[in-house]
């Protein structure tokens, strides 16, 4: 169904609260406030009936008119305060007005002239309105109007069994980490050769923590003329003596920390909401009389209005002996559609690793480099260069995938303003 539809029916809300209004309002049966003289049919005769109504009404009008032949002619008048109703003739019971038309004693549907086309129904709960032909249906079968000679005012249009499919919603994934840091506990500038270092030798070093950001660092590591002794592990340091100071360099492994993986957004599609059924329910302009127990005489039904029903807002069961059993509930106003597929989300980086490179300079500005160096590897430095700057050149992550989650349907359509109606 378009929106436009959904739209359309939204406004059957108010003619909803003004049509049960104006069912509680009115009377059951309505007596009009103009007198009439019956049709008298061909052949007919004999019985005359005078009523009489209190409604004050002014001037008067008559009309007539034939009726193709039959010799029959209308006339109706009105006079000012009181008016005089004469009918003759028999076999022209109006069915609906609880008046004995033609004056054979018998009203409406206690009238052999009604009971082709008419019977009797339960009457009206308390608390209920009616009495309405209903059809319900498809939503393509609904009847655009109401039944004109029996039921032909509408009250009513409503739907029910909402089709609401389940969102689809996208297939989450997360992109690579972002916002990792990489960390190395400390660079070592050493006495002793890469062989000895693999060797695990002891050795004096220049620890330094570096700082893994692309820029220069001072170390002043002692290098050139200056020498060191070899390390005294008693005392945990290294003594003068005349070893070169600077003789390899390696590093701590690095350290992967942090970082997280952007979640791809959610889209989810979400299916137009229908409805499968429609219904219409219509009245009678006026409810006979002529039945025991108060029944009402009203016009037999036909399909698609093939149910009599009473009618109550909200979702009721229907009342206990009334005869009216069959119980079917409308809505009329735009369903709360909640139907929505939750956000994508993504785990921590599990597998992170990081590697950096990093060049020492013999200068204290990073200047004259003299070795560059990553945790998969020793460099040798020659001839006992100072070592007076650093800085990181490169830093390369690997792994740190992000598990998905998320992109979960949700929701519901949930249909407003029920309208209950229970049915013979
Ligand atoms: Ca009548
Ligand atoms: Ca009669």
């Amino acid at each position: 169904m378009s929106s436009r539809d959904l739209s359309m029916s939204s406004r059957t809300a108010l003619h909803v609260a003004l049509g049960l209004a104006f069912a509680a309002a009115v009377p059951a049966c309505l007596f009009p406030s103009y007198t009439f003289t019956e049709p008298e049919p061909s052949g007919g005769g004999g019985a005359t009936t005078t009523s009489t109504s209190s409604s004050p009404t002014t001037g008067t009008n008559s009309t007539s008119s034939g009726d193709g032949g039959s010799g029959v002619t209308t006339t109706t008048s009105t006079t000012s305060s009181t008016t005089t109703s004469t009918s003759t003739g028999t076999g022209s019971e109006d069915c609906t007005d609880g008046i004995d038309n033609d004056a054979d004693g018998k009203i409406d549907c206690a009238d052999p002239d009604c009971t082709a086309g008419y019977s009797c129904h339960n009457p009206v709960p308390v608390g209920w309105t009616g009495h309405y032909a209903l059809a319900d249906g498809t939503f393509a079968a609904l009847p655009g109007n109401c039944p004109g000679s029996t039921y032909p005012n509408p009250f009513y249009t409503g739907y029910r069994s909402p089709n609401a499919a389940p969102p689809v919603c996208s297939t989450c994934s997360c992109g690579s980490t972002q916002g990792a840091t990489c960390t190395i506990d400390k660079i070592h500038i050493t006495n002793i050769t890469c062989a000895e270092v693999q060797a695990g030798a002891a050795n004096c070093y220049l620890p330094v923590a570096p700082v893994i950001d692309g820029a220069c660092h001072n170390i002043g590591a002692p290098g050139g003329q200056k020498t060191c002794g070899p390390p005294d592990l008693a005392s945990g340091t290294c003594p003068g003596g005349s070893q070169a100071c600077n003789v390899s360099i390696y590093l701590d492994p690095p350290v992967a920390q942090g970082g997280a993986c952007p979640p791809s957004p959610q889209a989810p599609t979400i299916a137009p909401f229908s409805w499968s059924n429609a219904a219409r329910a219509c009245l009678p302009t006026t409810e006979g009389k002529g039945c025991a127990n108060d029944f009402a005489c009203l016009p037999n039904t036909a399909a698609p209005f093939g149910a009599v029903c009473i009618s109550k807002l909200g979702d009721n069961a229907c009342p206990a002996g009334s005869g009216y059993t069959t119980k079917k509930v409308f809505y009329d106003l735009d369903p709360v559609d909640t139907r929505a597929c939750t956000d994508c989300a993504c785990g921590s980086p599990s597998g992170l690793a990081c590697n950096t490179a990093i060049t020492t300079y013999s200068d204290t500005a990073c200047t004259s480099a003299n070795a560059t160096t990553d945790a998969s590897m020793c460099n040798s430095y020659p001839n006992n260069p100072a070592v007076g700057s650093y800085k990181s050149v490169s830093t390369q992550f690997t792994g740190g995938a992000c598990a998905a989650s998320g992109g979960q349907a949700m929701g519901s359509v949930v249909p407003q303003n029920a309208v209950t109606f229970c049915c013979q």
